[in-house]
């Protein structure tokens, strides 16, 4: 075959295979079944919701005839199903009862067939969180998952956690956490290293890390950030800024929540970052929205 026929062929396949797919990290503030019994928490997470517009036109004499117009007149988008892969943080759920329950109404909602995977439950006290992805298998299949191991020094309150995913032919690796607010600037050190541990042991070179890092306002700022290596190290890019606002509650400007990729291809891959601010999208109040979380989702694209 001549030289230019197979480039045109390959061009073609790559085209073919190539898929865009929507990605969020979102720490839903104690997920659990409390948060699944209020309605109005389900609805903006999981349910479409349509107000419908009714009115009647007359025609002719006012015996004659109505016509009855209906229109959509409002919609509200389920915030979870817009995505094909999403990383939450914060599940609380004792005994993870509310995943069933969650998936269940999304896949309703949705008509779509989301799966979760969860991590273990983390912490150091009685006080648990897990870290849960959510999930369409005919998109994604998880390959291997790796919990940071800190025994020797207990940096973590919940050490980072890290799902392989393979999409097609493309396989990458998500490594997300949930950092201590009051321990963040050691947590966020220890970072870059973790990742180091995990190329050395089980040979990913490239990362996805995403989640909330609690890495601004109180917490992280100055010369804190020349001790992170997942900053200075050139290898890793930042894909939310640290002037984004990633709060809810309008009194805060912290960007809290990040999307971090180390590697040259997969950082090719990502597009379209930005924070969703629901609550503008949907029109809420403050105390509607902080019903939800404190978090506004992060969200990119994808490219598998
Ligand atoms: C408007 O019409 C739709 C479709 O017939 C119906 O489902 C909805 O309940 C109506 N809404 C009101 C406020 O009457
Ligand atoms: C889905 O979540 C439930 C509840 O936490 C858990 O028991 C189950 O193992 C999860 N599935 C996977 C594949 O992790
Ligand atoms: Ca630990
Ligand atoms: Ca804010």
């Amino acid at each position: 075959m001549e030289p230019f026929r197979v480039i045109l062929l390959a061009l073609a396949a790559a085209a073919v295979c190539s898929l865009d797919v929507r990605v969020a990290t979102f720490n839903i503030e104690r997920l659990g079944d409390g948060k699944l019994e209020k309605p109005e928490v389900v609805e903006i997470l999981l349910q479409r919701y349509i107000n419908f517009l009714n009115f009647s036109i007359p025609l002719g004499t006012p015996s004659l005839r109505m016509i009855q117009v209906s229109s959509y007149f409002f919609t509200r988008w389920q915030i979870l199903d817009d995505y094909d892969l999403v990383c939450i943080q914060e599940l609380t759920d004792e005994d993870g009862s509310s995943v069933p329950v969650l998936l269940g109404l999304l896949n309703e909602a949705s008509g779509k067939e989301y799966t979760n995977h969860t991590s273990p439950r983390l912490g150091r006290t009685t006080y648990k969180e897990q870290y849960l992805f959510l999930y369409e298998p005919s998109l994604f299949q998880v390959v291997e998952t790796i919990l940071y191991d800190d025994t020797a020094d207990d940096i973590f309150e919940r050490e980072p956690y890290y799902v392989t995913f393979r999409s097609g032919n493309y396989m990458f690796t998500m490594g997300t956490i949930h950092v201590k607010p009051d321990d963040a600037l050691a947590e966020l050190i220890q970072f870059a290293p973790a990742n180091d541990w995990v190329t050395e042991n089980y040979g990913m070179q490239e990362f996805l890390l995403l989640g909330d890092f609690n890495a601004d306002c109180d917490y992280v700022s100055g010369s804190d950030w020349d001790e992170i290596g997942l900053w200075t190290q050139p290898g890793y890019r930042w894909f939310v800024d640290n002037d984004a606002d990633t709060t809810v509650n309008s009194n805060t400007d912290c960007a809290y929540s990040r999307v971090v990729a180390k590697g040259p291809d997969l950082q090719a891959r990502i597009s379209d970052v930005r924070v969703r601010r629901f609550d503008e999208e949907f029109g809420l109040e403050q105390a509607e929205a902080l019903d939800v979380s404190d978090h506004y989702p992060v969200e990119f694209t994808l490219t598998v």
